[in-house]
């Protein structure tokens, strides 16, 4: 397989994550989108979107993070992401939708670039836009992380699921745009414990060859 993505990309990461979970194969395809190759022709022909990441197969050509995901876990159950349930399954959607849908659209870089471009925003204003809508979210997540009694060393349970698919990239956001961590010390530790494992450190900005 290969995975067209970028180091610093959260919805690339995610990807990774899962990959590295299942302990799948895969080439890395830099596409850079600090100098807008996601917008040229070539990538377009990948994905209409101009959005990363997009995971070819060798007969699929697979876009949208949340279907990739989906699509990992069904076509590689072995390491399953998702809980046996259907209660657990949905609140491990729900809690990943909650990064997935309602924190990250809002801060990905064809905003920000309007933000900055199109209506003149200050480096510092944009800052503080993306500060409120992961706060906004990572609130609501701590207290529900909080509530739940039987959870363990991660989000759900006692293993990694599809919500530190979400988590984990959208953690090491909030840090680069300089959201004050301290206040979530649950989501905090998820991160360190998940950061105890190979598959994490593999999957992280920083260990990937296009990284700056
Ligand atoms: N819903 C899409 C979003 C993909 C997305 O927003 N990718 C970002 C990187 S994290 C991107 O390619 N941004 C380029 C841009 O905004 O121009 C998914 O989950 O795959």
């Amino acid at each position: 397989m290969k995975l067209y993505g970028y180091f610093r990309s959260g919805t690339s990461h995610r990807v990774r994550i899962a990959l590295n979970l299942k302990g799948l194969d895969y080439e890395s395809m830099s596409v850079n989108l600090a100098q807008d190759q996601q917008l040229e022709p070539e990538f377009k022909a990948l994905n209409p979107q101009g959005l990363v990441p997009v995971l070819q197969t060798n007969d699929l050509q697979l876009f949208q993070s949340p279907a990739i995901l989906e699509w990992l876990e069904e076509t590689y159950p072995d390491t399953s992401l998702l809980p046996k349930d259907s209660a657990g399954r949905m609140r491990v959607r729900a809690l990943s939708a909650m990064i997935g849908c309602d924190i990250h659209p809002i801060n990905n870089r064809r905003i920000l670039q309007y933000l900055r471009n199109e209506l003149s925003v200050e480096e510092e204003q944009v800052k503080l836009w993306c500060q409120r809508w992961i706060n906004d979210g990572f609130t609501a997540l701590e207290k529900l992380l909080a509530e739940d009694k039987e959870r363990g060393d991660f989000c759900y349970g006692d293993s990694p699921t599809l919500v530190e698919c979400y988590l984990i990239p959208q953690v090491y956001s909030a840090r680069r745009f300089g959201v004050d961590m301290s206040a979530y010390p649950i989501i905090e530790a998820i991160d360190k414990h998940c950061h105890t494992l190979q598959a994490f450190i593999d999957a992280e900005p920083s260990n990937q060859e296009d990284a700056l």
